[in-house]
């Protein structure tokens, strides 16, 4: 087992990594933006190195500075959490090739899943259902109509190396789509410098749900259920929950199976997520992504497994610590993402320092966080507060929970969203469970709070 590791991030998830490590035995080094100095992953940690100046890519989303810092330090392996480097393949290479050791999938897993048309066929290809459309990258517009007549109109194009709903456009008709598939490929080469794009049908209004994989280098993968991330907002998730209330019957282990087969095809190992789009009884894969999430302590709290720590022990050539048929799901949990961000200016992002802060606690509440009285949001970094998750024996028991945990809750000196987190919660749409993409595309937020709008205003 390593007895130093690097975390290669910041926030509250630099402390979830180290929080898992020193539980492990495992000494922590930290490194940070001149901005961090005072930040709490840089006191949690045995070591700090400075890394640079605020702007990300001079600091965080340094690949040199960051592998220096190992060195020095004598690391031997980094944990590079989510965001800035932890979808880097060329990163990951540099580290595996300096003698370091990384915690994440391989190199080329990272690549082969960062290339989202690749990606799509090669799970295909594993006897993955996928989403009706081009076999990998469409080259011209007449390809694009021909695939369009075929899947039937309205189309969405969507950029190879894209992902997370960057680089997508919809084309409702053979008179949209030649322009869209010329502003698609566009906007991706800027964007991503790959102007590559497929097509695929598009569904009006299906449900996001992810399925947690974990693999060991000895070839074994495992699922630790789904979790249910419909409820975002310009594809930043807002609420996560597990199970996802839509899977009933068959159709959630078809689900789980078609996950671990296609994890299976690329010999997956580390923690990863493959994504779903669910629609009535249908289901079809759209992208993997090769990291840790924000939302994985809703599958720690209904698995009672902690994901960080087997990242670990399997990048250090460890079997995992338990088999499928180990996994128990016990519950129900709920994320709700606290961030500084103001919902009546169009969520705009509210750095500022805190100023008196109390977050909930008490039976089935989790809070992973940074904060702390007085500490300043910076507004180079993401604006997330905190996490909150709750568990409950029922989605009911914690959905209630998670009413109070908010209600407890107080963040002095910056706006936050969690006002807006309690009225969702209050809606029966959401108690129903009556989810899809757009569901918060059918409410308006303003100083009255949440409000039904009717499905013309909605669009
Ligand atoms: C789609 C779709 C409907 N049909 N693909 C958005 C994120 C990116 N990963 C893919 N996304 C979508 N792809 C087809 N064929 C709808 C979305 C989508 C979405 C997906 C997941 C979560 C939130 C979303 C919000 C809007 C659109």
């Amino acid at each position: 087992m390593f007895k130093k590791i690097l975390v290669a991030n910041r926030g509250e998830i630099a402390l979830r990594v180290m929080r898992a490590c020193h539980e492990l035995g495992i000494q922590t080094v930290a490194v940070h933006s001149e901005a961090d100095v005072d930040s709490l992953h840089v006191r949690f940690a045995d070591e700090a190195v400075c890394i640079g100046p605020n702007p990300p890519n001079q600091s965080y989303l340094n690949l040199n500075r960051i592998i220096s810092a190992a060195e020095i330090t004598s690391a031997e392996a980094i944990h590079p959490g989510y965001g800035f480097l932890s979808e880097n393949a060329e990163f990951a290479e540099a580290v595996v090739s300096c003698g370091i050791g990384w915690i994440g999938p391989s190199p080329s897993a990272i690549e082969r899943m960062g290339n989202k048309s690749l990606a799509k066929d090669m799970m295909r290809q594993a006897g993955v259902p996928v989403i009706p459309g081009s076999d990998g990258a469409v080259s011209d517009e007449k390809e694009a109509l021909r695939v369009a007549a075929e899947v039937g109109y309205p189309v969405i194009i969507k950029a190879a190396s894209g992902g997370g709903g960057r680089g997508m456009r919809v084309a409702r008709d053979e008179q949209d789509l030649a322009n869209a598939v010329l502003i698609a490929r566009a906007e991706a080469e800027s964007a991503f410098g790959d102007p590559s794009v497929y097509i695929e049908k598009y569904l009006p209004a299906p449900r996001h749900v992810e399925v947690q994989l974990l693999g060991d280098s000895h070839g074994t993968i495992v699922h630790l259920g789904e979790r249910e991330c419909s409820v975002q907002r310009r594809h930043q998730k807002l609420i996560e929950e597990s199970p996802c209330v839509a899977l009933t019957g068959q159709l959630r282990e078809k689900l789980l199976s078609a996950a671990v087969k296609g994890a299976q095809a690329i010999n997956y190992t580390s923690a990863g997520t493959m994504e779903f789009l669910v629609q009535g009884e249908e289901f079809y894969f759209m992208e993997m992504n090769t990291r840790i999430q924000v939302e994985h302590p809703v599958t720690e709290m209904v698995t009672g497994r902690d994901l960080i720590k087997e990242m670990i022990s399997v990048a250090a050539g460890q079997s995992l610590s338990f088999g499928q048929k180990d996994v128990r799901f016990v519950g129900h949990a709920i994320e709700c993402r606290i961030n500084a961000e103001d919902p009546e200016r169009d969520f705009m992002p509210c750095p500022g320092t805190i100023g008196f802060v109390h977050l909930p606690g008490g039976m089935g509440v989790r809070v992973d966080s940074h904060v702390y009285q007085g500490y300043t949001i910076s507004p180079f970094y993401d604006s997330m507060i905190a996490k909150v998750i709750c568990h409950g024996l029922s989605r009911d028991e914690a959905l209630r929970r998670m009413l109070r945990a908010l209600d407890e809750c107080v963040v002095d000196g910056v706006k936050s969203t969690i006002d807006f987190q309690r009225a969702i919660l209050s809606e029966p749409r959401f108690q129903s469970g009556d989810l899809s993409t757009r569901f918060l595309q059918g409410y308006r937020w303003d100083e009255s709070g949440l409000t039904l709008q009717s499905l013309v205003e909605a669009g």
